[in-house]
């Protein structure tokens, strides 16, 4: 059968530190399996981040959204830099793209490829194979407060978490259809900290059971954010879907990434379901500036962020088959960068996968 060649344009900000070295290797391999998918990419490359900021005095330009929008999907290395406070880098590029294109799932996988040691002793590779899914434009991020008396001895800083009702379920529903396509346990755990937050966190709770009403066959579970961290250490292997408030799903995240071996195998994908704007796709780590500028980060959460976007485009096969290339480099365990063990350089990791593209 003869299919026609698609062209997407990809919209990359590798922004700062390892972000700079890990989203070159992601390209490479788009640009491997592009041919197979009958695919094109066109880079529409952003040098926006901490570098911009020092010069230009923001993160992004003023219209950046509007040069974002037309993209089919959005690559993003980290931010963050030493010299810059976090909430600055934060909320000056990630935060308004997630918001602004309204991306307010932010699916979380984290799995333990065999080949990989868990630091949970005991643990097969495939034995933990969940998803966090993160609400992402509201909750504890929203980004409404303010300072009162601001560096003053008597300063108050007063930061409000927003949990409207529209935004829960969207996010609820999300998870549930998540576990359908999953396949796998069928089970939705939703974790909040309604026993202390009486307000946000009951609605949170009350949609969460509105929601699971319509989905009978999947199996459901509510954990105090305490609890989950117990048992995401205790019985990881328990879990497939878990849907989460903004800051706890961002904390539950990195646990389940280390769980699985290294934040360094940990990608993510900033949806907008609806298909409004482009989604946008990225590693979990951040700018991890004690290692940017060896050539020793992992690119294997930047290239499995990537084959997420190639599903989200509609390539499942090539998203598919970059997904198996990392498995299987990480099983045979000969090529790996110091995060899991080993002494292998950033390209040379990239340089396997490509090789197990061809296999
Ligand atoms: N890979 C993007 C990045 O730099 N993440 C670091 C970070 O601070 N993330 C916070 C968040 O995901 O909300």
């Amino acid at each position: 059968m003869l299919t026609s060649m698609r062209n997407f344009s990809i919209a990359v900000i590798a922004g700062d530190g390892v972000g700079q070295e890990v989203v070159p290797e992601a390209l490479r391999v788009l640009d491997r399996i592009a041919p197979r998918a009958q695919a094109a990419f066109d880079y529409l490359r952003f040098d926006w981040g901490a570098e911009y900021y020092l010069r230009h005095g923001r993160m992004m330009p003023v219209d950046a959204l509007d040069r974002l929008r037309a993209a089919d999907a959005i690559l993003l290395g980290a931010v963050g830099h030493p010299d810059i406070p976090d909430h600055i880098t934060l909320n000056g590029l990630l935060l308004p793209i997630r918001r602004g294109f309204d991306e307010y799932a932010n699916v979380r996988p984290a799995v333990l490829y065999p080949g990989v040691a868990s630091p949970l002793s005991g643990r097969e590779g495939g034995s933990i194979d969940m998803v966090v899914v993160r609400e992402n434009t509201e909750g504890e991020y929203a980004q409404v407060g303010g300072f009162l008396y601001q560096h003053q001895p008597d300063e108050i800083a007063i930061q409000t978490a927003v949990f409207t009702r529209r935004g829960i379920e969207r996010v609820v529903r999300h998870a549930f259809e998540l576990a359908m396509r999953r396949g796998k346990k069928r089970r939705v755990t939703s974790i909040t900290k309604s026993n202390a937050q009486g307000f946000g966190m009951v609605l949170w709770d009350r949609t969460f059971t509105k929601v699971a009403a319509e989905f009978p066959e999947i199996e459901t579970e509510s954990l105090l954010v305490d609890a989950a961290a117990m048992n995401f250490v205790r019985r990881p292997e328990s879990f497939d879907v878990v849907v989460a408030s903004n800051l706890f799903g961002d904390i539950l995240s990195d646990l389940s990434a280390i769980l699985t071996g290294s934040i360094g195998l940990a990608p993510s994908a900033n949806l907008d379901p609806s298909r409004r704007y482009p989604s946008m796709f990225e590693p979990v780590h951040g700018s991890a500036p004690d290692i940017a500028g060896r050539g020793i980060v992992n690119p294997l959460a930047a290239i499995l962020s990537a084959s997420m976007m190639l599903d989200h485009l509609g390539l499942p096969e090539a998203a598919v088959a970059v997904e198996r290339a990392v498995a299987a480099v990480l099983a045979e365990g000969k090529v790996r960068t110091p995060d899991l063990g080993g002494s292998s350089s950033t390209r040379e990791v990239t340089d396997a996968v490509l090789a197990a593209l061809c296999d």
